[in-house]
Protein backbone atom coordinates (compact mmCIF):
# COMPACT_ATOMS: atom_id res chain seq x y z
CA UNK A 1 0.00 0.00 0.00
CA UNK A 2 1.42 3.56 -0.96
CA UNK A 3 0.62 6.10 1.52
CA UNK A 4 -0.28 9.42 0.39
CA UNK A 5 1.35 12.75 1.68
CA UNK A 6 -1.26 13.52 4.18
CA UNK A 7 -1.72 9.95 5.34
CA UNK A 8 2.12 9.83 6.32
CA UNK A 9 1.73 13.01 7.75
CA UNK A 10 -0.69 11.78 10.21
CA UNK A 11 1.36 9.30 10.83
CA UNK A 12 4.45 10.56 11.54
CA UNK A 13 2.06 13.54 13.59
CA UNK A 14 0.81 10.69 15.57
CA UNK A 15 4.18 8.79 16.47
CA UNK A 16 5.77 11.98 17.53
CA UNK A 17 3.10 12.61 19.97
CA UNK A 18 3.24 8.95 20.78
CA UNK A 19 6.93 9.58 21.23
CA UNK A 20 6.37 12.67 23.51
CA UNK A 21 3.55 11.31 25.54
CA UNK A 22 5.57 8.28 26.58
CA UNK A 23 8.96 10.46 27.79
CA UNK A 24 6.31 12.76 29.76
CA UNK A 25 5.05 9.73 31.14
CA UNK A 26 8.28 8.49 32.02
CA UNK A 27 9.41 11.48 33.37
CA UNK A 28 6.03 12.23 35.88
CA UNK A 29 5.94 8.18 36.71
CA UNK A 30 9.89 8.39 38.27
CA UNK A 31 8.60 8.91 41.88
CA UNK A 32 7.48 5.72 42.32
CA UNK A 33 5.86 4.07 45.11
CA UNK A 34 7.59 3.05 48.19
CA UNK A 35 9.43 -0.04 47.04
CA UNK A 36 7.38 -2.36 44.99
CA UNK A 37 6.68 -6.01 45.21
CA UNK A 38 8.13 -8.04 42.38
CA UNK A 39 6.84 -11.22 41.37
CA UNK A 40 8.67 -13.29 38.75
CA UNK A 41 7.07 -15.69 37.24
CA UNK A 42 8.76 -17.56 34.69
CA UNK A 43 7.80 -20.33 33.00
CA UNK A 44 9.04 -24.10 31.80
CA UNK A 45 9.08 -24.30 27.72
CA UNK A 46 6.19 -22.43 27.02
CA UNK A 47 6.78 -20.53 23.44
CA UNK A 48 5.87 -17.35 22.18
CA UNK A 49 3.08 -18.58 20.69
CA UNK A 50 1.56 -20.72 23.97
CA UNK A 51 -0.82 -17.35 24.72
CA UNK A 52 -4.08 -16.79 23.10
CA UNK A 53 -2.50 -12.85 22.96
CA UNK A 54 -0.08 -14.29 20.65
CA UNK A 55 -2.72 -15.60 17.93
CA UNK A 56 -3.06 -19.14 19.38
CA UNK A 57 -5.64 -20.48 17.50
CA UNK A 58 -7.19 -22.52 20.32
CA UNK A 59 -5.04 -22.01 23.84
CA UNK A 60 -6.93 -19.45 25.59
CA UNK A 61 -5.22 -17.81 28.45
CA UNK A 62 -7.63 -14.99 29.55
CA UNK A 63 -5.37 -14.36 32.69
CA UNK A 64 -1.90 -13.81 31.23
CA UNK A 65 -3.83 -11.60 28.61
CA UNK A 66 -5.02 -9.84 31.15
CA UNK A 67 -1.81 -8.70 32.27
CA UNK A 68 -0.52 -7.77 28.88
CA UNK A 69 -3.71 -5.57 28.61
CA UNK A 70 -3.25 -4.03 32.19
CA UNK A 71 0.62 -3.98 31.52
CA UNK A 72 3.63 -3.61 28.62
CA UNK A 73 4.68 -6.81 26.16
CA UNK A 74 7.99 -6.39 24.20
CA UNK A 75 8.11 -8.63 21.11
CA UNK A 76 12.10 -8.74 21.38
CA UNK A 77 12.67 -9.91 24.31
CA UNK A 78 15.01 -13.44 24.46
CA UNK A 79 16.81 -15.55 27.22
CA UNK A 80 20.32 -16.17 27.12
CA UNK A 81 20.53 -20.05 26.23
CA UNK A 82 17.68 -22.49 24.83
CA UNK A 83 17.64 -24.88 27.68
CA UNK A 84 16.59 -24.67 31.73
CA UNK A 85 19.43 -24.42 33.69
CA UNK A 86 21.96 -21.87 31.92
CA UNK A 87 18.45 -19.40 31.57
CA UNK A 88 17.88 -20.04 34.46
CA UNK A 89 21.35 -19.23 35.75
CA UNK A 90 21.57 -15.66 33.65
CA UNK A 91 18.38 -14.87 35.29
CA UNK A 92 19.84 -15.56 38.86
CA UNK A 93 22.91 -13.57 38.18
CA UNK A 94 22.57 -10.54 35.67
CA UNK A 95 25.45 -12.32 33.61
CA UNK A 96 25.79 -14.46 30.42
CA UNK A 97 25.72 -18.77 31.82
CA UNK A 98 28.79 -19.45 30.26
CA UNK A 99 30.50 -17.00 32.71
CA UNK A 100 29.34 -18.87 35.41
CA UNK A 101 30.04 -22.03 33.87
CA UNK A 102 26.46 -23.28 33.07
CA UNK A 103 26.65 -24.10 29.57
CA UNK A 104 23.93 -27.53 29.83
CA UNK A 105 20.57 -29.03 32.23
CA UNK A 106 22.51 -29.58 35.41
CA UNK A 107 21.83 -33.67 35.37
CA UNK A 108 24.69 -36.24 36.24
CA UNK A 109 28.47 -35.95 36.98
CA UNK A 110 29.46 -36.99 33.67
CA UNK A 111 27.19 -34.83 31.54
CA UNK A 112 28.66 -31.58 33.53
CA UNK A 113 32.26 -33.08 33.20
CA UNK A 114 31.41 -33.67 29.20
CA UNK A 115 30.70 -30.14 28.71
CA UNK A 116 32.95 -28.46 31.23
CA UNK A 117 30.12 -27.37 33.48
CA UNK A 118 30.11 -26.88 37.07
CA UNK A 119 27.99 -29.35 39.10
CA UNK A 120 25.44 -26.05 40.57
CA UNK A 121 25.81 -22.35 40.06
CA UNK A 122 28.19 -20.60 42.10
CA UNK A 123 26.47 -18.99 45.06
CA UNK A 124 29.69 -16.70 45.06
CA UNK A 125 28.21 -15.10 41.83
CA UNK A 126 26.74 -12.00 42.53
CA UNK A 127 22.37 -13.12 42.40
CA UNK A 128 19.14 -11.95 42.49
CA UNK A 129 17.96 -12.81 45.66
CA UNK A 130 20.81 -11.31 47.53
CA UNK A 131 20.62 -8.26 45.78
CA UNK A 132 16.95 -7.90 46.59
CA UNK A 133 17.15 -9.38 50.40
CA UNK A 134 20.07 -6.15 50.48
CA UNK A 135 17.62 -3.71 49.60
CA UNK A 136 14.85 -4.83 52.49
CA UNK A 137 12.93 -7.16 50.57
CA UNK A 138 11.41 -10.56 51.90
CA UNK A 139 12.59 -12.81 49.36
CA UNK A 140 11.24 -16.53 48.04
CA UNK A 141 11.62 -18.92 45.92
CA UNK A 142 8.90 -21.63 44.98
CA UNK A 143 8.40 -24.08 42.17
CA UNK A 144 11.64 -25.36 39.88
CA UNK A 145 14.94 -24.90 40.62
CA UNK A 146 17.51 -26.82 38.56
CA UNK A 147 20.22 -24.77 39.57
CA UNK A 148 22.21 -27.94 41.39
CA UNK A 149 21.14 -30.64 43.61
CA UNK A 150 23.37 -33.89 44.79
CA UNK A 151 25.47 -32.01 47.19
CA UNK A 152 24.85 -28.80 46.09
CA UNK A 153 24.52 -25.64 48.47
CA UNK A 154 20.39 -25.53 49.16
CA UNK A 155 18.21 -23.05 47.06
CA UNK A 156 18.06 -20.80 50.64
CA UNK A 157 21.64 -20.06 50.52
CA UNK A 158 21.15 -18.25 47.27
CA UNK A 159 19.75 -15.05 49.02
CA UNK A 160 16.38 -16.29 50.06
CA UNK A 161 14.33 -16.13 53.10
CA UNK A 162 12.52 -18.75 52.03
CA UNK A 163 12.30 -21.39 49.70
CA UNK A 164 10.08 -24.66 48.35
CA UNK A 165 11.00 -26.28 45.25
CA UNK A 166 11.31 -29.06 42.93
CA UNK A 167 14.53 -30.46 41.45
CA UNK A 168 16.40 -28.97 44.02
CA UNK A 169 17.65 -29.93 47.64
CA UNK A 170 15.68 -28.53 50.88
CA UNK A 171 11.99 -27.89 51.91
CA UNK A 172 9.91 -28.94 48.24
CA UNK A 173 6.50 -28.17 46.62
CA UNK A 174 4.78 -29.53 43.32
CA UNK A 175 3.76 -27.64 40.56
CA UNK A 176 0.22 -27.38 41.86
CA UNK A 177 0.95 -26.63 45.44
CA UNK A 178 3.91 -23.83 44.71
CA UNK A 179 1.08 -21.15 43.59
CA UNK A 180 -0.47 -21.04 46.98
CA UNK A 181 2.87 -21.05 48.64
CA UNK A 182 3.41 -18.00 46.70
CA UNK A 183 0.02 -16.60 47.86
CA UNK A 184 0.60 -17.62 51.87
CA UNK A 185 4.18 -15.39 51.10
CA UNK A 186 2.51 -12.64 49.57
CA UNK A 187 -0.11 -12.51 52.60
CA UNK A 188 2.49 -12.67 55.57
CA UNK A 189 4.48 -9.84 53.51
CA UNK A 190 1.77 -8.04 52.47
CA UNK A 191 3.21 -4.57 54.93
CA UNK A 192 6.60 -5.02 53.50
CA UNK A 193 8.53 -5.02 50.20
CA UNK A 194 8.80 -9.01 48.94
CA UNK A 195 10.51 -10.65 45.89
CA UNK A 196 8.99 -13.88 44.41
CA UNK A 197 10.75 -16.34 42.01
CA UNK A 198 7.98 -18.40 40.76
CA UNK A 199 9.09 -20.66 38.47
CA UNK A 200 5.96 -22.99 37.16
CA UNK A 201 6.15 -25.74 35.85
CA UNK A 202 3.51 -27.30 33.43
CA UNK A 203 4.03 -27.30 30.09
CA UNK A 204 7.92 -29.09 30.89
CA UNK A 205 7.43 -32.80 30.91
CA UNK A 206 5.78 -34.55 31.77
CA UNK A 207 2.45 -33.26 31.57
CA UNK A 208 -0.10 -33.68 34.10
CA UNK A 209 -3.55 -31.72 32.99
CA UNK A 210 -6.22 -31.54 35.15
CA UNK A 211 -9.99 -33.36 34.06
CA UNK A 212 -11.53 -29.87 34.25
CA UNK A 213 -8.50 -28.38 31.88
CA UNK A 214 -8.70 -31.71 29.37
CA UNK A 215 -12.57 -30.70 28.91
CA UNK A 216 -12.26 -27.46 28.11
CA UNK A 217 -10.30 -28.61 25.17
CA UNK A 218 -12.75 -31.84 23.63
CA UNK A 219 -13.01 -30.50 20.44
CA UNK A 220 -9.15 -30.50 19.87
CA UNK A 221 -7.22 -33.78 18.78
CA UNK A 222 -6.02 -35.61 21.74
CA UNK A 223 -2.39 -34.50 21.23
CA UNK A 224 -3.03 -30.67 21.24
CA UNK A 225 -6.05 -31.18 23.81
CA UNK A 226 -3.41 -32.32 26.34
CA UNK A 227 -0.72 -29.73 25.61
CA UNK A 228 -3.90 -26.89 25.90
CA UNK A 229 -5.15 -28.71 28.92
CA UNK A 230 -1.81 -27.47 30.68
CA UNK A 231 -1.28 -24.28 29.44
CA UNK A 232 -4.80 -24.00 30.77
CA UNK A 233 -3.47 -25.27 34.34
CA UNK A 234 -0.81 -22.66 34.77
CA UNK A 235 -2.96 -20.04 33.40
CA UNK A 236 -5.93 -20.66 35.61
CA UNK A 237 -3.39 -20.89 38.89
CA UNK A 238 -1.87 -17.33 37.55
CA UNK A 239 -5.25 -16.07 37.84
CA UNK A 240 -5.15 -17.24 41.39
CA UNK A 241 -2.13 -15.48 42.19
CA UNK A 242 -3.86 -11.70 40.39
CA UNK A 243 -6.94 -12.58 41.95
CA UNK A 244 -5.12 -12.73 45.86
CA UNK A 245 -3.01 -9.81 44.91
CA UNK A 246 -6.37 -7.96 44.55
CA UNK A 247 -7.81 -9.30 47.76
CA UNK A 248 -4.64 -7.84 49.44
CA UNK A 249 -5.04 -4.57 47.94
CA UNK A 250 -1.40 -5.70 46.75
CA UNK A 251 -1.81 -5.14 42.76
CA UNK A 252 -1.22 -1.09 42.21
CA UNK A 253 2.09 -1.64 44.26
CA UNK A 254 3.23 -5.04 42.68
CA UNK A 255 5.32 -5.42 39.74
CA UNK A 256 4.48 -8.82 37.67
CA UNK A 257 7.14 -9.95 35.17
CA UNK A 258 6.19 -13.00 32.58
CA UNK A 259 7.96 -15.41 31.18
CA UNK A 260 9.54 -18.48 29.99
CA UNK A 261 12.70 -20.10 30.04
CA UNK A 262 13.04 -21.26 26.86
CA UNK A 263 10.79 -22.27 24.20
CA UNK A 264 8.83 -24.92 23.17
CA UNK A 265 10.06 -28.78 23.69
CA UNK A 266 9.75 -30.48 20.10
CA UNK A 267 7.44 -32.60 19.76
CA UNK A 268 8.31 -36.51 20.08
CA UNK A 269 6.54 -39.61 18.38
CA UNK A 270 3.71 -41.43 19.22
CA UNK A 271 5.64 -44.39 20.92
CA UNK A 272 6.33 -40.94 23.54
CA UNK A 273 2.76 -40.78 24.88
CA UNK A 274 3.70 -41.41 28.11
CA UNK A 275 6.71 -39.60 30.01
CA UNK A 276 9.86 -42.36 30.75
CA UNK A 277 8.81 -44.46 27.68
CA UNK A 278 5.82 -45.72 30.08
CA UNK A 279 3.14 -48.09 29.23
CA UNK A 280 0.10 -46.76 30.06
CA UNK A 281 -1.23 -50.17 31.83
CA UNK A 282 2.13 -49.47 34.12
CA UNK A 283 1.68 -46.05 34.81
CA UNK A 284 1.35 -45.59 38.39
CA UNK A 285 -0.19 -42.15 38.46
CA UNK A 286 -1.49 -39.22 35.82
CA UNK A 287 1.86 -37.32 35.93
CA UNK A 288 2.83 -39.11 33.14
CA UNK A 289 2.07 -37.93 29.53
CA UNK A 290 5.26 -37.04 27.34
CA UNK A 291 6.73 -36.15 24.50
CA UNK A 292 4.39 -36.57 22.18
CA UNK A 293 2.16 -34.10 23.35
CA UNK A 294 4.64 -31.83 23.56
CA UNK A 295 3.00 -29.26 20.50
CA UNK A 296 4.00 -26.15 22.35
CA UNK A 297 4.14 -23.00 19.61
CA UNK A 298 6.76 -20.98 18.73
CA UNK A 299 4.17 -18.56 17.10
CA UNK A 300 6.24 -19.21 13.71
CA UNK A 301 9.61 -18.74 15.15
CA UNK A 302 12.43 -20.84 13.70
CA UNK A 303 13.00 -23.83 15.96
CA UNK A 304 12.51 -24.80 19.36
CA UNK A 305 13.70 -25.74 22.95
CA UNK A 306 17.86 -26.38 22.42
CA UNK A 307 18.06 -24.35 18.98
CA UNK A 308 19.99 -20.74 19.46
CA UNK A 309 17.30 -19.21 16.75
CA UNK A 310 14.18 -17.06 17.96
CA UNK A 311 12.27 -19.84 18.22
CA UNK A 312 14.45 -21.36 20.95
CA UNK A 313 15.42 -17.74 22.72
CA UNK A 314 12.16 -15.59 21.94
CA UNK A 315 9.58 -16.44 24.62
CA UNK A 316 6.46 -13.80 25.80
CA UNK A 317 7.93 -11.11 28.31
CA UNK A 318 4.57 -9.17 29.69
CA UNK A 319 5.17 -6.77 32.67
CA UNK A 320 2.53 -5.48 34.86
CA UNK A 321 2.86 -2.20 37.40
CA UNK A 322 -0.44 -0.31 37.61
CA UNK A 323 0.15 3.29 37.08
CA UNK A 324 4.02 3.23 35.85
CA UNK A 325 4.13 0.60 33.35
CA UNK A 326 1.72 1.98 30.66
CA UNK A 327 -1.21 -0.28 30.28
CA UNK A 328 -2.01 -1.72 26.69
CA UNK A 329 1.79 -1.14 25.25
CA UNK A 330 3.38 -3.78 23.15
CA UNK A 331 7.08 -3.02 21.85
CA UNK A 332 8.14 -4.39 18.89
CA UNK A 333 11.28 -3.12 18.56
CA UNK A 334 13.13 -2.60 21.14
CA UNK A 335 15.50 -5.11 22.10
CA UNK A 336 15.45 -6.41 26.15
CA UNK A 337 17.39 -9.51 27.37
CA UNK A 338 16.78 -11.80 30.44
CA UNK A 339 19.94 -10.66 31.44
CA UNK A 340 18.68 -7.36 32.01
CA UNK A 341 16.24 -8.32 34.84
CA UNK A 342 18.39 -8.03 37.82
CA UNK A 343 20.09 -4.80 37.04
CA UNK A 344 16.25 -3.36 36.31
CA UNK A 345 14.87 -5.03 39.63
CA UNK A 346 18.05 -4.02 41.49
CA UNK A 347 17.40 -0.35 40.05
CA UNK A 348 13.20 -0.34 40.96
CA UNK A 349 14.48 -1.73 44.53
CA UNK A 350 17.25 0.80 45.18
CA UNK A 351 19.84 -1.75 45.76
CA UNK A 352 23.56 -0.74 45.19
CA UNK A 353 24.84 -3.60 43.17
CA UNK A 354 28.30 -5.00 44.95
CA UNK A 355 31.24 -3.24 43.82
CA UNK A 356 33.08 -5.08 41.35
CA UNK A 357 30.08 -6.55 39.42
CA UNK A 358 29.24 -6.00 36.12
CA UNK A 359 26.06 -7.44 34.51
CA UNK A 360 25.87 -8.35 30.81
CA UNK A 361 22.46 -6.89 30.69
CA UNK A 362 21.48 -2.81 31.88
CA UNK A 363 18.36 -1.88 33.48
CA UNK A 364 15.49 -1.49 31.07
CA UNK A 365 13.02 0.25 33.43
CA UNK A 366 12.74 3.70 31.71
CA UNK A 367 11.82 1.27 29.15
CA UNK A 368 9.05 -0.58 30.77
CA UNK A 369 7.97 2.90 31.90
CA UNK A 370 7.14 3.90 28.50
CA UNK A 371 10.19 5.64 27.54
CA UNK A 372 13.45 4.24 25.68
CA UNK A 373 16.75 2.86 25.83
CA UNK A 374 19.80 2.99 24.66
CA UNK A 375 21.40 -0.82 24.24
CA UNK A 376 24.90 -0.12 25.43
CA UNK A 377 26.23 -3.60 24.36
CA UNK A 378 25.52 -6.42 21.89
CA UNK A 379 24.03 -9.45 23.20
CA UNK A 380 26.01 -12.90 22.92
CA UNK A 381 24.66 -16.64 23.47
CA UNK A 382 27.21 -19.55 23.62
CA UNK A 383 25.25 -23.33 23.37
CA UNK A 384 27.47 -26.38 24.10
CA UNK A 385 26.05 -28.81 21.81
CA UNK A 386 26.38 -32.50 20.24
CA UNK A 387 25.72 -34.63 17.61
CA UNK A 388 26.14 -37.74 16.01
CA UNK A 389 30.05 -37.19 14.83
CA UNK A 390 31.19 -35.75 18.08
CA UNK A 391 29.35 -38.36 20.46
CA UNK A 392 28.12 -35.66 22.73
CA UNK A 393 31.84 -33.79 22.77
CA UNK A 394 31.23 -30.37 24.06
CA UNK A 395 34.11 -28.93 22.98
CA UNK A 396 32.52 -27.66 19.55
CA UNK A 397 30.45 -24.57 20.94
CA UNK A 398 28.10 -22.70 18.68
CA UNK A 399 28.73 -18.47 19.11
CA UNK A 400 25.77 -16.16 18.18
CA UNK A 401 25.35 -12.42 18.40
CA UNK A 402 22.94 -9.88 18.05
CA UNK A 403 23.30 -5.97 17.44
CA UNK A 404 20.41 -4.22 16.71
CA UNK A 405 18.55 -6.07 13.81
CA UNK A 406 21.29 -8.12 12.85
CA UNK A 407 22.26 -11.81 14.56
CA UNK A 408 25.20 -13.82 13.52
CA UNK A 409 26.10 -17.43 14.49
CA UNK A 410 29.07 -18.90 14.20
CA UNK A 411 29.23 -22.39 14.07
CA UNK A 412 32.47 -24.79 14.18
CA UNK A 413 31.93 -27.31 12.56
CA UNK A 414 33.31 -30.83 13.12
CA UNK A 415 35.84 -31.30 10.82
CA UNK A 416 36.55 -27.78 9.64
CA UNK A 417 38.72 -25.56 11.56
CA UNK A 418 37.77 -22.64 10.28
CA UNK A 419 34.21 -21.56 11.74
CA UNK A 420 31.19 -21.47 9.34
CA UNK A 421 28.58 -18.18 9.69
CA UNK A 422 24.94 -17.36 8.76
CA UNK A 423 23.67 -14.06 9.41
CA UNK A 424 19.99 -13.11 9.49
CA UNK A 425 18.25 -9.58 10.31
CA UNK A 426 16.09 -10.94 12.34
CA UNK A 427 13.62 -7.64 12.94
CA UNK A 428 12.75 -7.83 9.08
CA UNK A 429 13.25 -11.80 8.73
CA UNK A 430 11.04 -12.52 12.05
CA UNK A 431 11.67 -16.36 11.39
CA UNK A 432 15.39 -16.41 10.88
CA UNK A 433 14.83 -17.87 6.30
CA UNK A 434 17.38 -16.36 4.98
CA UNK A 435 20.70 -16.47 5.41
CA UNK A 436 22.33 -13.34 3.86
CA UNK A 437 26.08 -13.50 4.91
CA UNK A 438 27.66 -13.44 1.61
CA UNK A 439 25.52 -10.20 1.14
CA UNK A 440 27.45 -8.43 4.15
CA UNK A 441 30.82 -9.46 4.53
CA UNK A 442 32.20 -6.52 6.50
CA UNK A 443 29.51 -7.08 8.91
CA UNK A 444 29.69 -10.81 8.84
CA UNK A 445 33.84 -9.70 9.92
CA UNK A 446 33.12 -6.98 12.41
CA UNK A 447 30.20 -9.82 14.03
CA UNK A 448 32.42 -12.94 13.64
CA UNK A 449 35.24 -11.08 15.29
CA UNK A 450 32.59 -9.36 18.50
CA UNK A 451 31.80 -13.26 19.09
CA UNK A 452 35.35 -14.29 19.16
CA UNK A 453 36.83 -12.14 21.37
CA UNK A 454 33.53 -12.74 23.80
CA UNK A 455 33.98 -16.04 23.72
CA UNK A 456 37.95 -15.40 24.66
CA UNK A 457 36.82 -13.41 28.14
CA UNK A 458 35.30 -16.54 28.81
CA UNK A 459 36.16 -18.87 31.64
CA UNK A 460 37.64 -22.38 30.27
CA UNK A 461 37.18 -24.44 33.84
CA UNK A 462 34.31 -24.15 36.63
CA UNK A 463 35.37 -23.14 39.87
CA UNK A 464 36.65 -25.51 42.29
CA UNK A 465 34.01 -24.96 44.87
CA UNK A 466 31.50 -25.42 42.57
CA UNK A 467 32.43 -28.69 41.81
CA UNK A 468 31.18 -31.99 43.57
CA UNK A 469 33.39 -33.80 45.76
CA UNK A 470 32.37 -36.97 43.67
CA UNK A 471 33.44 -35.76 40.19
CA UNK A 472 36.97 -36.50 41.22
CA UNK A 473 35.94 -40.16 42.33
CA UNK A 474 36.84 -42.60 39.37
CA UNK A 475 34.49 -44.07 37.26
CA UNK A 476 31.42 -43.17 35.40
CA UNK A 477 27.83 -41.64 36.96
CA UNK A 478 26.52 -45.64 37.58
CA UNK A 479 29.92 -46.64 38.80
CA UNK A 480 30.02 -44.07 41.50
CA UNK A 481 26.53 -44.68 42.19
CA UNK A 482 27.07 -48.50 42.82
CA UNK A 483 30.24 -47.56 45.13
CA UNK A 484 28.31 -45.27 47.10
CA UNK A 485 25.47 -47.78 47.55
CA UNK A 486 27.94 -50.12 48.93
CA UNK A 487 29.36 -47.82 51.17
CA UNK A 488 25.96 -46.88 53.07
CA UNK A 489 25.94 -51.30 52.95
CA UNK A 490 29.03 -51.59 54.54
CA UNK A 491 28.54 -48.97 57.19
CA UNK A 492 24.78 -50.39 57.94
CA UNK A 493 26.17 -53.72 57.90
CA UNK A 494 28.87 -52.28 60.73
CA UNK A 495 26.36 -50.83 62.50
CA UNK A 496 24.40 -54.03 62.95
CA UNK A 497 27.42 -55.76 63.60
CA UNK A 498 28.61 -53.19 66.63
CA1 LIG B 1 12.85 -25.10 30.25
Amino acid sequence: MKLNKIQSLIIKTAALVALCVANVYADTQDVTAAKPNIIFIFADDLGWGDISKHGHPDIRTPNIDRLADEGSEFYQFSVSNPVCSPSRAAVMTGQYPARNNVHRHFAGLDHHKNFAMADWLDPRAVNMPTVMKAAGYKTAHFGKWHLGRNGAPEPISYGYDETAVFNGDGPQTTFVKLYDDAIDFMTRHKDEPFFINLWIHETHLPHDPSQESLDKYKHLSEQDRVYAAVVDGADQRIGKVLDALDELNLTDNTLMVFSSDNGPEHTGTVEQKFHGNRKEKNRSDRTAYGKYYSTGSSGGLRGGKRDTYEGGLRVPFIVRWPGQIPAGRTDTESIVSAVDLLPTFAEIAGATLPEGYVSDGQSVLSLLKGGTIERNKPMFWEWRYGNKESKKDGKKPMLAVREGPWKLFVHQATNSVEPYVELYNVMHDRNETMNIADDHPDLVNSMKALALEWKATLPTEPAAHTLSPDRALPGTDEERKAARKENRKNKNKNKKSR
